[in-house]
């Protein structure tokens, strides 16, 4: 069970946010409701959220979760591979030490985006992508095994982030899109199916029970409903114009 989220108000300078997405510009008085909307589901679900205030400076951090893993154990500050959000980092040890009494960092030249960090139990699946190299690897999974968890890596050809085309549900449930439908690394699991005209919506989070699912995908709406979950939509049309999906406003712990 998760009982808190941390999230960062997003900044007017996201409109000039990375992507990829030939979507336009995020609209972003949309946005900012958008994620008032957000935190609400995350507080239906009975999580305590803290709300970092935004941060002009860095158009892309309101996509939280790459900037920091956190475990039942420990916590452990990124080193992200974009360029342009490094400096994302600044200020999250203080943050982090309010919740955690172990709080690691990954160092240069490894690099880790933790949107490419996908946790089953006490094992952390990490995919290796243009943002998180080899050796931010290597230091992630000596820091998971000083606190008893595993990690191992994942290669990826398609995907910005491990977690844009996967998500793990517990229970032995993977929502896999594209490549992961058939990754060698995930046969053990029980594969639930997201259409290539759907991709986006592979990143759902799972909230104690719920998932959260963004809004305008009503196939996987009803893969995730037909394998029993109760589930709760979310728009964020506005952070999916930066390549930025639901469980990449968060980090739940
Ligand atoms: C980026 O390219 O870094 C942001 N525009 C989107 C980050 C999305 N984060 C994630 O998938 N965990």
């Amino acid at each position: 069970m998760f009982t808190k989220a941390i999230v960062r108000t997003p900044a007017l300078s996201m409109i000039n946010g990375l992507t990829s997405a030939d979507l336009g510009k995020p609209d972003f008085d949309l946005a900012l409701k958008q994620h008032a909307a957000y935190i609400r589901a995350l507080e239906s679900c009975g999580l305590e959220v803290t709300c970092l205030e935004a941060n002009p400076e860095f158009p892309d951090s309101t996509f939280v979760e790459d900037v920091a893993l956190l475990t039942k154990k420990c916590a452990i500050i990124t080193n992200p591979g974009a360029p342009s959000r490094r400096g994302e980092i600044e200020g999250m040890q203080s943050v982090l030490q309010e919740h955690y009494e172990n709080v690691e960092e990954i160092q240069s030249p490894g690099t880790l985006e933790a949107g490419d960090v996908m946790m089953v139990g006490e094992h952390f699946y990490i995919g290796l992508s243009a943002r998180t190299n080899q050796l931010g690897a290597d230091q992630l999974i000596a820091c998971l095994q000083k606190y008893g968890h595993t990690g191992s890596v994942v290669e990826l050809q398609e995907v910005l982030h491990l977690k844009t085309g996967v998500a793990y549900l517990e229970h032995n449930n993977l929502l896999a899109c594209g490549e992961f439908l058939t990754h060698p690394d995930f046969l053990n699991f029980n594969i639930l199916p997201i259409k290539q005209s759907e991709s986006y919506a592979a990143n759902c989070i799972w909230v104690n029970d719920r998932i959260l699912v963004p809004h305008g995908y009503p196939q996987t709406l009803q893969t995730i409903t037909a394998a029993g979950y109760e589930v709760l939509e979310v728009d964020v049309s506005e952070f999916r114009k930066l390549d930025g999906g639901l469980s990449c406003l968060s980090l739940r712990f």
